[in-house]
């Protein structure tokens, strides 16, 4: 049973990649209204893991290891059924930060190019936790620490702004009584959530920022308490937190609750986004399977589950067979349960933290306009910045940047509100907000593009280039 209607604005399947429109030049055209029209035979069921979620307006991801990433059998899946990323250890403390001030995002990129270049968004995971910190870090204690700890969040999400979809600010910081657990980090004082919740929006206003643990998918639990308690406090005390995240880990003698999809709608009544982040299940148990895949689709806001990792073989507890796919790379029984879930679920009704946006009524094809007038800069060079259409999903499209005229451009890139620019490549990118991107050359060409996440609204940016 559904806990909050369907939203009834919202269409089942209706997007279509809008045609290639072309914007040529120092311009601020506002974009001609989005290219919506109805896709035949829209009401088919979804034959992939992300697209049937992304028919409600969710995800379905998986965590990606990079050293796997020359395996073609591991990523012809990978790309074939998530639309989500996590990588599995690659952003952790001890990979981004492996000496003191010295950051390595080698193999986050790695995971992240592959991610964004095969249509998927990552979800960061994670910056603060007692748990795989380097040596330096593990040795430090109170006000050094915490030094430490706000400056691993600022450069690590200063390294990926504007890039990611979330980020797990905070791992596994309860014991199971509901109390904090003892580490290090909690050492440094009580505060330190919520500091590095306050340290990781100002670096990144752009991404939703999350908690993120295991055992608190069962309601009646003292650990999900202490967590949910956490949370209530937070939103009521203005401390910047818009996700939870529940690992799933239902393997190692643990199962799914019955109580999950009172645990999901009792967070998201906090007003949180919800998220189940590391699912696994023991022998991936149809039943339950299906079961935790009902409990997120029957919550408005629970906007997606991620599978850790893509074969039984890829999986930390592969003794369990406990994923989706065997270790050939078949689909198993529970896949066909998952994906029936979620091809029969109701949208979600997750929005940006600013609320719920104005309602948008799919249109049908416009005409390009193309400016008559080429721009010339007080640079005295010119360049034009051209724009076309990627793929598109249910959420979100991708443009391509073709800029043309010079090879030294600043192109300043405009989204309308409510929508952002989730991932970037091929540019160096600084961001004065969250709506306004300005991008330089990286030494990989004039052709780049963006991921824009359209919470509701699917008019395109405006561009301007200015040559140097
Ligand atoms: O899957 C990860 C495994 O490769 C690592 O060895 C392990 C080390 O801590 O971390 C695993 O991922 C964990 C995740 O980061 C946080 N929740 C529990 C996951 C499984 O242990």
């Amino acid at each position: 049973m559904a806990e909050s209607s369907p939203d009834p604005r919202r269409p089942r399947r209706w997007w279509r990649s809008p045609a290639t429109r072309v914007l040529a030049g120092v311009t601020t055209l506002a974009a001609t209204a989005a290219v919506l029209v109805a896709a035949p035979g829209a009401d088919a069921a979804a034959s992939t893991l992300g697209a049937a979620a992304a028919q409600s307006g969710r995800y379905f991801g998986t965590a990606i290891a990079a050293g796997r990433l020359g395996d073609s059998a591991y990523t012809t899946i990978a790309a074939r059924e998530f639309n989500m990323v996590t990588p599995e250890n690659e952003m952790k403390p001890d990979a981004t930060e492996p000496n003191q001030n010295q950051f390595n995002f080698s193999a986050g990129d790695q995971v992240y190019n592959w991610a964004i270049s095969h249509g998927s968004r990552v979800r960061g995971h994670t910056l603060a936790w007692h748990g795989q910190q380097p040596g330096w870090m593990q040795s430090m204690s109170g006000s050094a620490l915490r030094s430490a700890m706000i400056n691993h969040i600022q450069k690590v999400m200063a390294h990926y702004q504007g890039k990611l979809a979330y980020w797990d600010v905070v791992n596994e910081a309860y014991n199971e009584d509901g109390s904090r657990r003892q580490s290090n980090l909690q050492g440094t004082g009580n505060d330190w959530i919520e500091v590095a919740f306050k340290t990781a929006r100002a670096a990144d206003p752009s991404v939703k920022l999350c908690y993120n643990d295991y055992n608190i998918d069962n309601w009646n639990y003292a650990k999900t308490q202490g967590v949910y308690r956490m949370v209530q406090d937070f939103k009521s005390r203005g401390v910047p937190i818009d996700c939870v995240g529940l690992q799933a880990h239902f393997t190692g003698g643990s199962s799914v609750p019955s109580s999950l999809q009172t645990t999901i709608s009792s967070f998201a009544a906090l007003g949180v986004d919800v998220a189940l982040t590391e699912v696994d299940v023991t022998n991936a148990n149809t039943s339950q399977y299906s079961a935790l895949t009902q409990a997120c689709m029957n919550v408005a806001r629970c906007v997606g589950i991620t599978v850790w990792g893509v074969r039984d073989s890829d999986s930390w507890r592969s003794s369990e067979s406990p994923l989706l796919f065997d270790g050939s790379g078949n689909k198993k029984a529970a896949y066909s349960s998952v994906l029936n879930a979620l091809n029969a679920a109701s949208p979600t009704t997750s929005t940006t933290p600013t609320g719920p946006t104005t309602p948008t009524t799919p249109t049908t094809p416009t005409t390009p306009t193309t400016p008559t007038t080429t721009p010339t800069t007080p640079g005295g060079g010119s360049c034009s910045a051209t724009l076309s259409a990627g793929q598109s999903w249910g959420d979100r499209y991708n443009l391509n940047v073709s800029v043309s005229g010079s090879s030294s451009w600043t192109v300043t890139m405009n989204v309308p509100s409510p929508e952002r620019i989730s991932t970037t490549w091929n540019i160096n990118a600084t961001w004065p907000s969250s709506q306004v991107l300005i991008a330089t050359p990286n030494g990989s060409g004039n052709n780049w593009g963006v991921t824009i996440m359209t919470n509701g609204n699917w008019t395109w940016p405006s561009v301007s280039c200015s040559s140097s």
